[in-house]
């Protein structure tokens, strides 16, 4: 079985490759599909822009291809950054952390609680699988650690204490949005793989 990794980001792909590992499955990236461009992802919900991007992928490649849609959702800035994680405010992280202090200053939102949410599809010639993971944290008080990438410096979790930078990256996918999706879709593989092959 052969399957596309279908994600732009170095740092999501890095985690997902550690919890996919040991599958019978020979994995692909994007990197195999030069000519294939980006798909605007123009989705209300993680799980509609995680649709249109496996939708997309798995339509260009013609392979069995998994894609996600995830973010940092602030209780107090009402689900923001959300969908817009990636494209919120400036072009640095140091900038979208700024813009995000600032919003709860005004707002009295210090401290506030927040979600990692991880949307994921597998598509082969349609839908054959998708699931969602969430992790719940508070926004720390200032950016902390050098582990990870994207917002995991201001996302504290307290049942260790400290933010999701400073985890090694087997650590934050045990307990992760993304962990939670991909060791399902890792379950799902296992027996579909067999099904199949037993058919
Ligand atoms: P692909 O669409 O190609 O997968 P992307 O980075 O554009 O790559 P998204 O649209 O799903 O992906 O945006 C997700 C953003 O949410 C990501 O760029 C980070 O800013 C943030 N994010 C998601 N998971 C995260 C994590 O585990 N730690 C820190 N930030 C995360």
């Amino acid at each position: 079985m052969q399957l596309l990794i279908a994600t732009t980001n170095q740092g999501k792909l890095d985690e997902i490759r550690i919890i996919l590992d040991g599958l019978p499955i020979e994995f692909f990236t994007l990197r195999s599909f030069p000519a294939v461009g980006e798909i605007e992802e123009t989705g209300q919900t993680f799980t509609e822009n995680s649709r249109i991007k496996a939708e997309h992928y798995a339509a260009k490649t013609g392979m069995l291809t998994v894609a996600e849609d995830s973010g940092l959702a602030i209780d107090a800035l009402d689900g923001r950054p959300g969908v817009r994680s990636s494209r919120f405010n400036g072009e640095t992280y140091e900038e979208k952390f700024s813009e995000i202090y600032k919003q709860l200053s005004k707002c009295g939102g210090n401290g506030s609680l927040a979600q990692f949410v991880c949307a994921l599809t597998l598509i082969d010639k349609e839908i054959i699988f998708e699931t969602k993971g969430t992790v719940e944290g508070v926004i720390a008080a200032e950016p902390r650690g050098k582990a990870g990438f994207g917002y995991d410096p201001i996302f504290y979790y307290p049942p260790h204490a400290c933010t999701l930078a400073e985890l090694s990256r087997e650590q934050k996918i045990a307990i992760s949005h993304r962990g939670q999706a991909f060791r399902q879709l890792r379950s799902f593989l296992a027996t579909w793989q067999y099904e199949t092959h037993r058919r």
